[in-house]
């Protein structure tokens, strides 16, 4: 939490100035508080405190002095109403930083806030790393995308300047076109797990660290009673999670890629245009193109990474080449399709790549006068279902949701969503067929 101390009329404007921000922030009003009151505060709601703006003339350095006795982890940031005295202000090291009145923007100490926190946090990790011996293995959830890609990328690099080795692990598959690009080199090796090798795969490191998400529940290949030692992730949720040493759970910013691009400039260490890639298309697709669940932070390390990215490596990415085995399911697919009014429905077969489950649906979308699309195809013993749709009013994530998830995984979001199910669980593929149309157009028509 943070606090900002103020008095009159500067409380009055900051407190009506601050709807709608996202931040908790406590407002104290001087008149109420004197400086005896705002240290009991502080001691009895230590380490809870992250922050302290005092604004106007309320601060001297002896306040100072006694909030960093109490916690020198709080961020002390003064606001000067008095231009003589500024120089006075500027000298004192305790202070974070120092504002005039003229300057006064609530967003300015809101930033200097969350600077502040984030680097309490990388050393925090920086800590953490480095005070293990015999290695960290790193998760990520199953058919880990690009953001949890680009995370394991940087947390590796921030292990290896550290000199703790690292190996990073995930179930499902990787996209071909991702795994060429970023893993298939030395540098880079991620490891394939199941449920019967992920005890191995955690007893082979002394830490265990979950990245771009929080539960093992999310994860088909992890037992649902490992602990972390430590999680980075954005995406909120209802359950409380911990990890034993290191917890950054930040559902105000678009994606984890964007909290280890943090990390990365405030350890000050190169990144390289591959790397700062990664980065930027993993924050890209998590955020939708940009468009949603983004913070000022998602653009400031966007603008950050988008100076030192590799262009042609984003090219690929944004226009993944298409494999000869993934026209061949098309073909199927445009033979095969099923249209009920603006619903188009087809069973792709056999693929090599579920990616192109994906690509196929995006491409029937476009025929004319179609406004959603199921595309499903078979590997390894399971159905992939790839759902797509441009009508505005419907949500794809809870269609698939309520059509599949008894009987498999489904869900995704309002425009593209997604899910699996076991082939066992139908007679054949004739019936599998059968069932999985008949489902969605029930839930489709349902709208
Ligand atoms: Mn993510």
């Amino acid at each position: 939490m943070y606090l900002i101390y103020a008095e009159g009329s500067d409380f009055q404007s900051l407190k009506a100035s601050s709807k709608g921000m996202k931040e908790d922030v406590r407002y104290l009003d001087g008149q109420e508080y004197d400086k005896d009151g705002l240290i009991d505060l502080l001691k009895t709601d230590s380490g809870k405190i992250d922050g302290i703006a005092y604004v106007g003339d309320l601060s001297s350095g002896d306040l100072f002095e006694e909030v960093e006795d109490i916690d020198p982890d709080i961020c002390q940031i003064a606001v000067v109403e008095d231009p003589s005295t500024l120089e006075e202000y500027e000298d004192e090291p305790r202070l974070h930083e120092v504002y005039q009145t003229h300057e006064l923007v609530l967003g300015s100490i809101l930033r200097s806030f969350r600077d502040h926190r984030m680097k309490i946090k990388t050393r925090e990790l920086c800590k953490t790393i480095s005070s293990c011996e015999d290695g960290i293995s790193i998760y990520l959830h199953d058919d880990p995308d690009m953001d949890a890609i680009a995370s394991a990328m940087a947390f590796e690099k921030i292990c290896e300047e550290k000199d703790v080795g690292s190996n990073t692990y995930y179930g499902g598959t990787i996209g071909p076109t991702e795994s060429e690009i970023f893993l298939d080199d030395d540098e880079h090796i991620f490891y394939n797990i199941d449920q019967d090798s992920f005890d191995t795969s955690s007893e082979e490191n002394e830490k265990v660290v979950f990245l771009d998400f929080g539960d093992p529940c999310q994860s088909d290949n992890i037992p649902e009673d490992v602990e972390p030692d430590v999680i980075i992730d954005h995406h909120g949720t209802n359950k409380r999670i911990k990890g034993k040493e290191f917890t950054q759970i930040r559902s105000d910013v678009g994606a984890t890629a964007t909290l280890m691009t943090q990390h990365l400039i405030n350890l000050d260490m190169d990144i390289s245009p591959t790397l700062a890639s990664a980065l930027l298309v993993g924050i890209k697709i998590d955020t939708s193109d940009y468009t949603k669940n983004i913070s000022s932070s998602d653009y400031r390390a966007i603008t950050y990474l988008n100076t030192i990215s590799d262009k042609d490596i984003l090219d690929v990415l944004e226009n993944p080449p298409i494999y000869s085995e993934t026209f061949t399911a098309m073909g199927s697919a445009i033979f095969n399709r099923r249209i009920k009014e603006d619903v188009l429905t087809a069973f792709c077969r056999e693929v090599h790549y579920t990616e192109g489950i994906a690509q196929i649906a995006d491409l029937l979308l476009r025929e004319r006068d179609i406004l959603t699309v199921l595309v499903y195809g078979v590997k390894d013993e399971n159905i992939h279902m790839s759902a797509r749709s441009k009508d505005l009013h419907s949500n794809m994530g809870e269609i698939m949701k309520n059509a599949f998830s008894d009987i498999g995984e489904a869900g995704g979001h309002p425009h593209a969503a997604g899910g699996k199910i076991p082939l066992d669980k139908f007679e054949d593929e004739i019936e599998a067929s059968e069932m999985i149309e008949e489902r969605f157009y029930d839930e489709v028509f349902d709208r």
